[in-house]
């Protein structure tokens, strides 16, 4: 069979409020395709035709042949999974959805394909792959318990260097090192999708990814906050890790990685030995989410000085270590009334953030905030598309939907006006996902 996984398009920050490009000098960020479709496509049994496009570089084209479409959808891509779903199924072809949104929607997503898959892929697709070339799809696949990575075969990851547009290449990859999460923020996905426990790739299959990638000259980052968490052995993997980088690259592999992603107030609990080995292995910014957390949703939120003091110290201690801070900043909290805006800018001029993206709390389907909002009758759009971090889709509790909407403007704006500088900085440096 020829089997065709899409990555449906979504509107990004600039995407979805062009007048934000009059204003933020900094370069539009082509982000990677889902993490997922490299994962699944390794699962497929020999002698199948794999190919993968990318929808949101090239619009997919309708008249497109395949025997099997994989579409992988978060949900800001929904929209558009669907509308290919159905598209796709008009002309009787055969269409599997999964990823987070099916994940935690399945029946919603079932109206727009023929098999839904739910949870992680791997362990259903060569069923999946079995079941289609019969003609016999069932309409719902799941993994009976989490699966173990260790015995996974490396993503794969050449799909996605094949679907880069010439000279508009992903501006990075995120490489994992585990999946799941012991704790549970009531706006994150990952522990209801991947489970409570963190599981972790093979060594062997997360070094030759990052090879496939540096080969090819790749940025990397790494995404996912529990790599430094001090449970389940996950700072000793991060750790190991870097010493394995640093290895690598003395060896001649051109290994370049960018940052770590993390909540601003664990920066404060690193030991410094870990951040020296990050600064070795050349990760010189951090990705600080700001608002996700307790401490900080305090801070701006009532601008508790305590709490505020606390996110100050973050940004001093990644000044000390030679890290640079690149702030992602969430409003649209339940504490935040009208005076957030201003504390977060406040924030930036006395700390000296000169680099920042502005988001607006979402909630996301499955999430305990989504069930939440639900119940309280807050959410008032769902069109998915609009659930990209870009768009008021519920009733926030201090203020109007308006003011929040304009609010997020408002931070761009007043942020980026006097750091216009930023376009004079080598494109990496001047690069932020907007
Ligand atoms: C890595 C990551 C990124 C990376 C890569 C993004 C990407 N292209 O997916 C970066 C940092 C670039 C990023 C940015 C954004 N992200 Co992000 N990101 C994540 C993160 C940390 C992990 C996701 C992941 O890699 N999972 C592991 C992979 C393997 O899992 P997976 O893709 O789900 O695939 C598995 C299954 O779903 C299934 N599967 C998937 N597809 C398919 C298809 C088929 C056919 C089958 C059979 C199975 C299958 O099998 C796979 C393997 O088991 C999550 C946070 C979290 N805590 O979950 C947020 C998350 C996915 N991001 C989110 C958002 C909103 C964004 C942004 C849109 C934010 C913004 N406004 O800019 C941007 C988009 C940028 C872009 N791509 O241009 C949201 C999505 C919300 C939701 N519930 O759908 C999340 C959940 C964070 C959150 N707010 O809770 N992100
Ligand atoms: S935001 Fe991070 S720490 Fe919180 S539940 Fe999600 S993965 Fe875990």
């Amino acid at each position: 069979m020829k089997i065709t996984f899409i990555c449906p398009a979504f509107e990004r920050h600039a995407q979805a409020h062009p007048e934000l490009r009059a204003f933020v000098p900094a370069n539009e960020y082509i982000g990677p395709p889902s993490p997922g479709i490299a994962a699944v496509a390794a699962a497929t049994p020999e002698g199948h035709q794999v190919e993968f496009l990318d929808d949101r570089i090239t619009p997919f084209d309708l008249e497109h042949e395949a025997d099997l479409y994989a579409i992988s959808s978060f949900t800001p891509a929904a929209t558009r999974a669907f509308e290919l779903g159905d598209a796709l199924r008009a002309r009787g072809k055969k269409v599997v959805l999964g990823g987070i949104f099916p994940s935690m929607m399945p029946d919603l997503a079932a109206e727009h394909c023929d098999a839904v898959v739910v949870g992680e892929g791997e362990g259903v697709w060569p069923q999946i792959v079995a079941d289609a070339q019969k003609g016999k799809l069932a309409p719902r696949y799941q993994s009976q318990e989490p699966l173990d990575l260790a015995t996974i075969k490396r993503p794969r990851v050449e799909l996605y260097l094949d679907a880069e547009k010439p000279g508009a290449p992903c501006d990075d990859y995120p490489l994992q090192l585990s999946r799941g999460c012991p704790l549970s923020c009531d706006a994150c996905v990952l522990p209801i999708m991947c489970g409570s426990r963190i599981r972790f790739h093979s060594e062997q299959n997360v070094i030759d990814t990052m090879t496939v990638f540096a080969r090819a000259g790749k940025l990397l980052s790494l995404t996912e906050d529990t790599s430094v968490f001090g449970i389940h052995g996950a700072r000793k993997m991060l750790r190991k890790f870097l010493e394995r980088t640093i290895e690598l690259q003395k060896q001649g592999i051109p290994i370049k990685l960018s940052y770590l992603g993390i909540s601003m107030p664990m920066v404060l609990s690193l030991d410094p030995t870990l951040l020296t080995l990050m600064r070795q292995s050349g990760m010189d910014r951090f990705y600080l989410v700001g608002g996700f957390d307790p401490i900080t949703r305090q801070a701006f939120g009532t601008g508790d000085p305590a709490a505020m003091e606390k996110a100050e110290r973050t940004i001093a201690r990644c000044r000390e270590l030679g890290i640079d801070p690149y702030v992602s900043f969430l409003v649209g909290n339940a504490d935040d009334d009208e005076g957030v805006f201003d504390r977060m800018l406040e924030f930036c001029t006395r700390t000296g953030v000169d680099l920042a993206e502005f988001a607006i709390s979402t909630p996301y389907p499955g999430t305990p905030i989504w069930k939440r909002y639900e119940a309280e009758g807050r959410i008032f759009d769902r069109t998915w598309k609009h659930y990209n971090d870009a768009n008021v889709v519920f009733k926030p509790h201090k203020m109007s939907a308006l003011r929040l909407q304009e609010g997020y403007i408002y931070l761009w704006r007043e942020f980026y006006q006097g750091r216009q500088e930023l376009r004079t900085r080598e494109h990496t440096r001047g690069t932020i996902q907007f």
